[in-house]
């Protein structure tokens, strides 16, 4: 990374960097110069927007690939990060990590990128404190136990609950961390063992209102579109997406785009995050209004006709009860509550409706809100009226959150209200070829949909959970509330490959293991299925996710025969139609820089690049448009809570920092949180940059530091989402949830911010991680 911290570098990422570094003074040195550091910086700054950042990650690889000459296993995985999706060989000695490169030919999403992550970030594989060994909690303490004790600790524990409240008593929390027949497997588990469709994974804080919003509309809750459009198509409208720090690979082919075909960005965001830069448009709108302006949109293009009449007639109903709801929002409306000056209105929808084609791209800002699903309909209708998709470059691309949210936290149907392949509960047809596949009677197959993941922390009806991956008490809307809810519980167990805060709290954590130690499949935003293979032997005792579920059904009396995840892709592609032509061997066999999207109905359909180009996926083949018309978020600023808090990531963290935080150079960049403040903002409450602050909200309270910068808008903070302490979810609130998708509000949470006498040192911080955590072995 450049050592320049002038003014407008300290503005982004690498600004970010630059200040923590300074503030963390001689240790922070002696990190960057750790091998693991440097290649990040080169990386941060390749992001910053040069194009080179290809080129230079390509030469790390190399040098890498260098590292030893002889003796190298090399296997072909899947990044276990995010869900761009990106492919890349691991390279190993002597079961040692050495690093990865990624190989165009098995890499169809990403050829030769890939980010920082996937490059370097699969260290905390073999951190000292990876779980190695289940653990039984006894009189407070942890202990290891033997697989077997473990296991029956867990039948115990869930049939205990199981007798006194009956099957709907129990909460199961899939991983989209793991693979999709991990994730097969669990819901199988919820399903045939114990009996309940409460069942539910991360997808319901992140894009659930994305899958809601877009299977009522269009029918598929996915990304209309893959790779090409977003590296061809002649128009972007991103909005609520970071795209450089969240989806690295995907920036780097839009930046690509701007710049090589002068393809057109109009970029909607609060906050000025790095994309905007290269915007063509960048209109700083503010947080909780998007359904404002883009209904905004609507309205001006069909009071204009500028709109797709052939395309509305032809291929869409609802266009009336649109008209009638967008009329309230004139330009003067849109400028008072969204914050979008009528010029930027205009020429925003000038630019979308004058492009030949056009992707509509979107992420957490438009999904975390108490109105998310209303904001999505909102983007399809305006992705409706302009005939801007069922086309190879124009459609919709929600970018999707963790690495297998889409196949894991969606397709496999680890939902209340969905077998796999997004097939209902309630239709006795699937509940009976489900049943019949499991071999049970349909009636003991549960026909109610069950609790929604949100809705299991605010029910008093859940008495007993197991959560696979995910670490709900820092990710959940407010802290001090999930805490309670699992401190409450009869019973809960934890299977994660860290004694992560969540697990702390368990009776009983099962250690499974890492994606670079696993087999099967994820699925990527562009709904390619791809192959996961183990590169790393397990480490202590740690067991793939669907054994321990195979293990754990078999205390039940379930005798399950599965010998290998490929076993369990076969009864997927039997009993999900997207997934029919979807095989471990096909997959394996793929040609040169092929890949498989579903649907692929049968072993010899070709899968799907691009969706809906002769008709919809709905009942009658037509796009069903809602109206949107809700304005304010569920809360809004008055005196004693007067600025508006959003939250989300940034590139070198991700989520709970399970992962990230075992980085020992990233860790003394940021260990702490902070909070993002406008100069006029830190003027007018008297605070200065790097000074520690409390910030209060309706839900609850925490500190944190200072960083002043102009990318927030005056009147807004901005706040990460990965810290315990200091972190977002201190003050965030766990209702009111998205009507329909029950996504929680995180981007809108109101806040007082006050000085405190506190330094940086005070803080606690979100460090250590590794020995301190470690229970004491025993000898069983
Ligand atoms: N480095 C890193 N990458 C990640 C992750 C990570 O933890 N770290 N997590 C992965 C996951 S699971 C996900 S879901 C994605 C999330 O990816 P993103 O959604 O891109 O990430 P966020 O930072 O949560 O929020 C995105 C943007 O929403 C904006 N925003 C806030 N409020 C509003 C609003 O009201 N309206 C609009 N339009 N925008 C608003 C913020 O300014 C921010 O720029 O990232 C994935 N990639
Ligand atoms: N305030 C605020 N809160 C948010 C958000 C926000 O924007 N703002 N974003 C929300 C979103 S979009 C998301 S997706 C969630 C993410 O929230 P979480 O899902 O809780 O976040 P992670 O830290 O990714 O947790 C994944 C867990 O899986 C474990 N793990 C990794 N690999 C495996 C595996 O193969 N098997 C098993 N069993 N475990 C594994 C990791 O150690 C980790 O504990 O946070 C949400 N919370
Ligand atoms: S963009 Fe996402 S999938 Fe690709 S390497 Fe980075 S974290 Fe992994
Ligand atoms: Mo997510």
């Amino acid at each position: 990374m450049s050592q320049d911290t002038s003014d407008t570098e300290k503005e982004g990422v690498a600004g970010f960097m630059a200040r923590a570094k300074e503030q963390a003074g001689e240790g922070a040195k002696e990190a960057a110069n750790d091998k693991v550091v440097r290649p990040f910086e080169h990386a941060v700054s390749g992001f910053m927007g040069d194009a080179v950042s290809e080129g230079r990650l390509f030469s790390i690889a190399d040098a890498v690939a260098d590292y030893q000459e002889n003796d190298i296993d090399v296997t072909d995985t899947t990044c276990e990060y995010c869900a761009v999706g990106c492919r890349f060989d691991v390279l190993t000695k002597d079961g040692e990590f050495l690093g990865t490169r990624p190989r165009p030919e098995k890499a169809p999403i990403n050829g030769i990128s890939t980010c920082v992550k996937g490059k370097f970030a699969h260290g905390y594989t073999h951190s000292d404190d990876r779980l190695t060994q289940p653990l039984v909690k006894e009189d407070g303490e942890f202990r290891e136990a033997s697989w077997d004790e473990a296991l029956t600790r867990v039948a115990e524990g869930l049939g205990g609950v199981k007798e006194e409240y009956g099957p709907d008593g129990l909460g199961f929390v899939a991983s989209s961390k793991a693979t999709n027949e991990d994730n097969y497997a669990m819901q199988r588990f919820a399903r045939e063992v114990i009996g309940t469709n409460n069942i539910d994974n991360c997808n319901r804080l992140c894009h659930s209102s994305t899958v809601s919003g877009l299977s009522s509309t269009f029918g598929f809750g996915a990304a209309s579109v893959g790779m090409e459009a977003l590296e061809e198509t002649d128009c972007y409208l991103l909005t609520g997406s970071n795209t450089t720090e969240a989806h690295p690979v995907l920036a780097t082919r839009i930046k690509q785009n701007v710049k090589d075909n002068d393809a057109d960005l109009l970029v909607f965001d609060p906050r000025k995050t790095q994309i905007a830069e290269y915007a063509d448009q960048y209109t700083q709108i503010n947080a909780g209004y998007d359904n404002t302006w883009l209904n905004g949109l609507v309205r001006y293009i069909l009071k204009n006709d500028l709109e797709d009449r052939e395309f509305i007639e032809e291929r869409t109903t609802g266009i009336e009860q649109v008209e009638e709801s967008v009329e309230k929002f004139t330009p003067e409306f849109v400028e008072e509550h969204a914050g979008v000056p009528p010029e930027e209105l205009v020429s925003a929808a000038e630019t979308i409706t004058e492009a030949d084609s056009c992707v509509f791209g979107w992420t957490l800002g438009m999904t975390e809100h108490a109105k998310g699903t209303e904001n999505i309909y909102a983007i399809a209708n305006l992705a409706l009226v302009t005939g801007h998709i069922g086309n190879p470059k124009s459609g919709v691309s929600p970018f999707r959150g963790q690495n297998n949210v889409q196949g894991g936290g969606g397709d496999m149907g680890p939902l209340p209200n969905n077998f796999p392949g997004y097939q209902p509960v309630t239709n006795e047809e699937h509940r009976e070829k489900f049943a019949e596949a499991y071999g049970m009677d349909v009636e003991e197959m549960p026909d109610k949909e069950g609790y929604r993941l949100t809705d299991m922390f605010l029910t008093d009806d859940i008495h007993g959970m197991f959560i696979q991956g995910e670490n709900s008490l820092v990710s959940e809307p407010n802290i001090a509330h999930a805490r309670e809810t699992i401190e409450n519980l009869d019973f809960f167990a934890v299977q994660d490959i860290f004694l992560t805060e969540t697990a702390e709290l368990a009776d009983v954590v099962l250690p499974a293991t890492a994606s670079l130690e696993s087999n099967g499949t994820y699925t990527a935003s562009t709904r390619h299925v791809q192959l996961v293979k183990r590169a790393v032997d397990p480490i202590g005792n740690a067991k793939p996710d669907w054994r321990i579920t195979k293990a754990l059904a078999a205390k039940f009396g379930y005798e399950w025969e599965y010998d290998h995840p490929s076993d369990i892709m076969d009864e997927i592609n039997d009993l999900v139609p997207i997934y029919g032509g979807i095989s471990h061997e096909r997959l394996e066999a793929l040609g040169d820089g092929e890949g498989l999207q579903w649907p692929v109905w049968d072993m010899d359909h070709p899968g799907t690049p691009y969706t809906y180009e002769e008709e919809f996926q709905t009942n009658d083949g037509l796009a069903h448009m809602h109206p949107a018309d809700t304005v304010d978020p569920s809360e809004t600023p008055d005196d004693d809570y007067p600025l508006v808090m959003t939250s989300g990531r940034v590139l070198y963290q991700y989520h709970t920092g399970t992962m990230t935080f075992r980085d020992e150079g990233v860790m003394s960049y940021s260990d702490k949180s902070f909070v993002e403040v406008h100069p006029e903002t830190a003027e007018e409450y008297g605070i200065a940059d790097e000074e520690v602050v409390e910030l209060t909200s309706r839900h609850g309270k925490t500190e944190m530091l200072v960083q002043v910068t102009t990318r927030p808008n005056p009147g807004e903070v901005f706040v990460p989402m990965h810290y315990l302490e200091g972190g977002a979810n201190n003050l965030t609130k766990e209702d009111p949830l998205d009507g329909a998708a029950r996504t929680p509000e995180y981007k809108i949470t109101d806040v007082q911010i006050t000085g405190t006498e506190k330094e940086a040192d005070d803080l606690q911080g979100s460090v250590p991680r590794g020995e301190a955590r470690r229970p004491a072995s025993s000898d069983d």
